[in-house]
Parts: structure tokens; sequence; C-alpha cells
């Protein structure tokens, strides 16, 4: 009974390791199919250690998702500028946690862009907009300067949605 038991549990540890080497080769090419046919694909704007959005500028492809990470210690937004903003996601005020705030780990925020358009939009804490709706620096108004006397630059970014065409993949 007890070398029984032994040998059922050696079997039992032999399948369950073997459905796992299957899950594992088998879940990438699952998980591709599944991310072609259901998804667009996936890009990165990433918060470096400075207050800028990497890239500046994105073109994606209506259904695309776009995440944000933001890997400084500081928070940041991405608010939308509707004056410009035809993409979708109008009226968004989104805080990402920086590290600090994020428990040691990078905060990340993604949307989806089901329009095309474009979608222009800033961090509401590192720039603003004047009464014209354009981004100004963070100058004298602001009141960023650097003991260099560097106003800084806006942080903002545009991400381009074009439409997906049949033989795209
Ligand atoms: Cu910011």
């Amino acid at each position: 009974m007890r070398r029984f038991i032994r040998r059922s549990a050696v079997v039992v540890a032999l399948l369950v390791s073997l459905g796992t080497v299957v899950t594992l080769v088998a879940s990438p090419s699952w998980a591709d199919a599944r991310h072609r046919h259901h998804h667009g694909r996936d890009h990165v704007v990433n918060i470096p250690d400075t207050d800028k959005f990497v890239p500046f500028h994105l073109t994606i492809k209506k259904g695309d998702t776009v995440t944000w990470v933001n890997s400084d210690t500081d928070d940041h937004t991405v608010v939308s500028d509707d004056a410009f903003n035809d993409a979708g996601h109008n009226g968004l005020n989104q805080l990402i946690p920086g590290t600090v705030n994020n428990n040691g780990q990078a905060g990340s925020f993604t949307l989806e862009f089901d329009h095309v358009g474009t979608f222009v939009y800033y961090c509401r804490f590192h720039s603003k907009l004047d009464a014209d709706n354009q981004p100004i620096a963070p100058g004298p108004d602001g009141g960023i300067q650097d003991a260099n006397g560097n106003f800084g630059t806006p942080m903002s970014g545009v991400i381009t949605v074009v439409d997906k065409h049949h033989d795209d993949d």
C-alpha cells in the first residue's frame, strides 16, 4: 500500500511536470494567436527619470494599445488635450504613480485606441496650456526654472492613430 502510494505520487508528479512543460511550450504560440486575432499591437511610452514622454510621438494602428510606464520616482499624469484630440478618450485625467508612491514599482496605465485621429496629451504637473490651448513651458509664470535659467520643456506627447488595412498584421 505504501509502495503503491509512493509510486502513484511519482507518476502524478511526472504527469504534472510533463503538463507544465507542455503548457510552457504551448502557451506562447497560443498567446500570439489570440493576440493577433483579438487585439492590435501593444506600444509603450516610457517616462524615464526626467519629465518627458519617450517617444514623444507614436504612430499606431486602430485597435492598438499604448501603455505608459512611469519609471520616474515622481508621479506624472496623462491628460488629453481635447482641443486637438480627435482619437477618442476625451476628458482623460489619469495619474500614473512613480516608484516612490507605488511601492518601488513603475506605475503604468493602458489605453486602447479604436478611433483614427490624433491624440494630443500632456502631464498637468509638468506643463500647462495657455489661453489658446498651446502648451507652454513651466517658465516665469509656471514657476519652474533651474539654476542655469533653463525653463524646461512642457511634458507632452502625440499619438497618431491610422486605419488598419486588411493586409496588415
Ligand atoms: Cu509629469
